[in-house]
């Protein structure tokens, strides 16, 4: 007989969750070595689920990376809140709860704990940010004496930023990864488009060039997204909140959002692998993250 015929194809899909700012983002990115999900030090970064799909010749996993687990004030927090427990139910095969070694475990982590105890799905605990912790049995321990019921779940230990991340995930993740389909062909990387991953693309670029306030009031809508042959032309709108922060973004003389489009097109030819053409209109939309005709139309 073949031999080749006595693969079992596994696969899973496997939904990573957490507090915002606890590296889910990261580990997806560094498990796929591509920067297909937006990380960057700025919680609630990620706003929608993000597919990130890592496939070899015996097996496929379809990653889910979902926004940080909180409770925020406008119609935008619930949504990224939806989504994210969407991801925890029916059609998933494994839930990574992502625990940050830094910080000290709170009211986000209590909501997060429940969600993932509660999901009738199997759980994985994911403690990262090793590098960052000086001692990490005891902040394991204090992270079991506050969350006592998890203390039977499997966990693993790593540095998301670190790319051995990867190999050391893959090989705790492997006993839940059991015969299945292949979702995906081989060289899908994720199933966003190129205009979601251009709109994330330009709002890492403002969150890296902005501060405070403003990364959060940043929305990213792709006008139009055009393949030509000489290359790919995008127009997007920056919505944003107030007169004040558009003038932060645009910058002075324009300078900011000349860097913005230098920093975005650099990231997008990469991701299309031609030349990239930009334009944008920075928008005052009063209030978006409580409009909920606009963030449904939006999306
Ligand atoms: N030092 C260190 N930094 C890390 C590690 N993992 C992630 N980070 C950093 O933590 C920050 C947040 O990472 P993300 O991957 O965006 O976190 P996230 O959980 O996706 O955050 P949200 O999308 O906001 O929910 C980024 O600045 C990362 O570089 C780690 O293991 N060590
Ligand atoms: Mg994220």
């Amino acid at each position: 007989m073949d031999s080749q015929n006595d693969i079992v194809f596994r696969s899973a899909f496997i939904a990573l969750a957490g507090r915002p700012n606890s590296g889910k983002s990261t580990l997806m990115n560094t498990v796929l070595q591509e920067q297909i999900s937006i990380a960057t030090s700025l919680p609630q970064t990620t706003r929608r689920n993000i597919r990130g799909i890592y496939t070899t010749e015996e097996m496929q996993i379809v990653f889910i990376d979902t926004p940080g687990i909180h409770k925020g004030k406008h119609t935008l927090n619930e949504i990224m809140l939806q989504e994210a427990t969407s991801a925890l139910g029916t059609g998933t095969d494994l839930i990574c709860y992502l625990i940050d070694l830094s910080r000290d475990f709170g009211k986000e982590e209590c909501i997060c704990a429940s969600a993932v105890s509660g999901a009738n799905i199997p759980v994985m605990l994911v403690f990262n940010k090793t590098d960052l912790c000086p001692d990490i049995d005891i902040k394991a321990a204090s992270f079991f004496a506050k969350f006592p019921d998890l203390i039977n779940f499997p966990q693993v230990r790593l540095s998301a930023v670190d790319p051995r991340a990867g190999e050391i995930f893959l090989n705790a993740a492997s006993p839940f990864i059991h015969e299945g389909p292949k979702y995906f062909d081989d060289d899908s990387l994720t199933d966003a488009t190129l205009r979601t991953l251009a709109a994330e693309f330009i709002r890492k670029q403002i969150i890296l060039n902005t501060r405070q306030e403003v990364p959060h009031a940043v929305f990213v809508e792709i006008d139009s997204y055009k393949e030509e042959a000489s290359g790919h032309k995008i127009e997007a709108s920056i919505h944003v909140e107030t007169i004040g922060q558009k003038g932060i973004i645009i910058g002075s003389r324009g300078h900011l959002i000349d860097k913005i489009k230098r920093d975005s097109r650099r990231e997008l030819e990469l991701l299309a692998g031609m030349r990239v053409s930009l334009k944008f209109h920075v928008k005052v939309t009063p209030n978006w993250r409580d409009n909920s005709a606009f963030l449904r139309s939006a999306r």
